[in-house]
């Protein structure tokens, strides 16, 4: 039974969290944006005793899939058969309570999927148009955006890809290219026609703009209505729904030969046939029934998906509901860089689970506590330590340790009898009951953060009843009222159980075991005092959370700080060519070739290197700053280097250099001495 009255008149709820693209793990922006506020959603509701599907799956289609098959000379299905594995087992551990996880190249999927198109294409229900697209006639296939690479006509960069150049940001049509090249071969692309089917989103604007912009207005967040309104108000165009690929479903037609659905066509038909998968033929009702609630859960990135296009779909087909509501989060940037996947900037969540083991509900509370909700937010390392250790270990695993290690000491674990409640219990007792409304209440609107925060605001108050009535004192003057007080401590605890499990599911399952609680106990049950019978046996107490140091955050920062510079390598270019230079300023530099003598290090100056040259005319003394790149100095003797002779000399720490000893910058800042490929003879001309 749920709280607000809006919603009393469903009687399921069909929750669907978008589908994760099966090219690679699951990282915390999709578990704070998408995974974690959908699971505790379905786990209150299940907990409120309301009939629920939760539905994922992997989207294992789409370019992306090909394109890192191609990369890695493996089959798209070899992709997807690894990452789908990694993602579902993660999310498994997690504790992400799916009802089903499936995938879209199962064949129940295509066939769903197929027949949803065809019903709509037999119905007239779609525009076909022709087109001319670029075609690779080496592999014979058309190339889909990313398939085509060549010039950028804003900034030149000539690795650009078909919808977007990565150098400069800006979006671009395959045609904008200049000297375009397939990817797959390598020859330029001729233009082609092609036909496809698009969805005539046009005509749907008007029911659109009153079921979303009038009929919502108000219960879909600001962010969701926001998106909507303005890719409403531009004027919507027709959309694709078939591509010319080999990878995907398959389009069921005539003349369609080598055309796949879209994959944003096919992904969200997910939702149907997983539930079809999980429910047989009891399935429509939670697809087509008025009393269902249909909520997605998606990043902000998938709401024109979520809110127009995939609605456009179930309008058209004209027996399926719409979704209630779409209460999509808004971006996690982790230490205040945006998560990416291709930089590989990002918390994995299977490597979390391996670094962390054991702590699911620390990164579950983090990120729920986190949720970039109404705008992007930052996860910090620091934060998450802080998370941990100020608020898991000190407030709720604190209060629930104290009470039953106190429950075993005085009581040998027993509960005791509880005498008659005073005013201060009395004062608990009324605050404790409004505890499940007001975190239901929060729940129920897809305010998460703020539910949490009211679900440990009852562990801070059985903090402060124990501090206020000193149970480990009071057992001295008056064990009647120390068994009053540790009777509802041992209460709260057990309502904290009930009331924790949406958002920690390990932690309340850890208490439950602790205090020996029905696992029957349901959301309704809490919000009093009468959850444990006296005599009842505490087993002996194991803590909830422990602290996580120092060294722990270091090393995942140090991580990252080792991505950072791996990355800045891989994007390293080298410097632009200066103004060019007169032949005659060139001759001015006077570039000879020595003979190291001796090189010692420069006492008191860690990066200078003093060199003895023998340079054809006598010797000279040229310090270089490249002591660091060169530990053991003495071995360069004997080695050929090349030098400016004829600069100025100048003073560095006290030794007078003549000249200037030439080396060569890295990507990776390593100074490398320039010497010449065979021994020549010293004082001769570098030209
Ligand atoms: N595969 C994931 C994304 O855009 C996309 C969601 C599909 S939900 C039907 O990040
Ligand atoms: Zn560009």
């Amino acid at each position: 039974m749920i709280y607000s009255d809006k919603d009393k008149r469903f009687k399921r709820y069909t929750i669907t969290s978008a589908l994760p693209y099966a090219n690679g793990p699951v990282h915390i922006g999709h578990l704070a944006g998408v995974y974690v506020p959908a699971d505790v959603y379905a786990r209150y509701l299940r907990s409120a005793g309301e009939e629920v599907v939760f539905i994922g799956g992997s989207d294992e289609h789409g370019v992306p899939i090909t394109i890192k098959a191609r990369k890695e000379g493996v089959t798209p299905q070899d992709i997807v058969d690894r990452y789908h594995g990694i993602i579902k087992e993660s999310f498994k551990e997690l504790g992400i309570s799916f009802d089903i996880y499936s995938r879209t190249s199962s064949p129940e999927h295509h066939e769903t999927a197929a027949a949803y198109f065809k019903k709509l294409f037999e119905e007239g229900k779609f525009v076909e148009k022709t087109s001319m697209q670029y075609y690779d006639e080496e592999a014979h296939q058309f190339l889909a955006d990313r398939y085509i690479t060549g010039t950028c006509p804003h900034c030149g960069n000539e690795r650009a890809y078909g919808d977007q150049c990565e150098a400069c940001g800006t979006s671009l049509n395959a045609t904008d290219l200049i000297n375009p090249k397939s990817a797959l071969s390598g020859n330029p692309p001729v233009m082609k026609e092609t036909k496809h089917w698009y969805l005539p989103l046009n005509e749907d604007e008007q029911w659109l703009r009153e079921w979303i912009l009038e009929q919502h207005k108000g219960d879909w967040k600001t962010n969701v209505y926001g998106q909507c309104k303005s890719w409403i108000d531009a004027g919507l165009q027709p959309r694709a729904v078939t591509r010319d690929l080999d990878w995907g479903v398959k389009v069921p037609v005539e003349g369609a030969d080598g055309k796949v659905l879209y994959v944003w066509f096919d992904a969200p038909i997910g939702y149907i046939s997983f539930t079809k998968q999980l429910k047989g033929d009891d399935w429509e009702k939670w697809w087509k029934n008025d009393d269902t609630k249909l909520v997605h859960f998606i990043g902000k990135d998938n709401i024109v998906f979520h809110c127009i296009i995939f609605p456009s779909m179930l309008k058209a087909d004209g027996s399926y509901i719409l979704p209630e509501n779409v209460p999509a989060n808004e971006f996690l940037n982790l230490e205040g860089d945006k998560i990416s996947t291709s930089r590989n900037w990002a918390v994995w969540l299977h490597e979390y689970l391996k670094d962390f083991s054991g702590k699911q509900d620390v990164l579950r509370y983090t990120l729920c506590s986190n949720a970039p909700e109404t705008k992007d937010n930052d996860f910090t390392w620091k934060d998450f330590q802080l998370k941990n250790n100020s608020e898991l270990v000190a407030i709720l695993g604190n209060f629930v340790n104290r009470t039953l290690v106190l429950t075993h000491k005085f009581y040998e674990g027993k509960v005791p009898a509880a005498g008659a409640w005073g005013e201060l219990e009395n004062e608990v007792i009324k605050e404790m009951a409004g505890v499940p409304e007001k975190v239901g209440r929060s729940i129920e609107t897809y305010r998460f953060r703020e539910a949490l925060s009211e679900m440990m605001n009852l562990a801070r108050l059985g903090n402060k009843y124990l501090t206020d009535t000193e149970p480990w004192k009071l057992i001295k003057t008056d064990p009647e009222r120390t068994a009053t007080v540790m009777n509802l401590s041992l209460q709260i605890c057990a309502n904290l159980a009930v009331l924790c499990e949406p958002f920690l599911p390990f932690t309340a399952e850890k208490i439950r075991k602790m205090m020996n609680l029905s696992d029957g106990l349901r959301w309704h049950d809490a919000g009093n005092a009468e959850l444990l019978a006296a005599g009842t046996q505490m087993e002996k107490p194991v803590l909830l959370f422990e602290q996580i140091d120092d060294a722990t955050i270091e090393g995942q920062v140090n991580k990252l700080v080792e991505t950072k510079k791996q990355n800045e390598l891989q994007a390293w270019t080298p410097k632009t060519v200066k103004e060019t230079v007169a032949f005659d300023d060139f001759g001015k530099m006077d570039i000879r070739v020595g003979t190291v003598l001796e090189c010692t290090k420069v006492p008191k100056a860690d990066k200078l290197l003093q060199f003895k040259i023998e340079d054809g005319m006598g010797t000279r003394t040229i310090v270089s700053g490249i002591a660091k790149f060169y530990p053991e100095p003495e071995k360069l003797v004997g080695m050929q280097v090349c030098f400016i002779a004829n600069f100025a000399p100048r003073k560095l720490k006290g030794v007078e250099s003549q000249g200037m000893i030439l080396s060569a910058e890295d990507k990776d800042g390593r100074l490398v001495l320039i010497t010449p490929s065979q021994m020549v003879t010293p004082g001769c001309n570098v030209g």
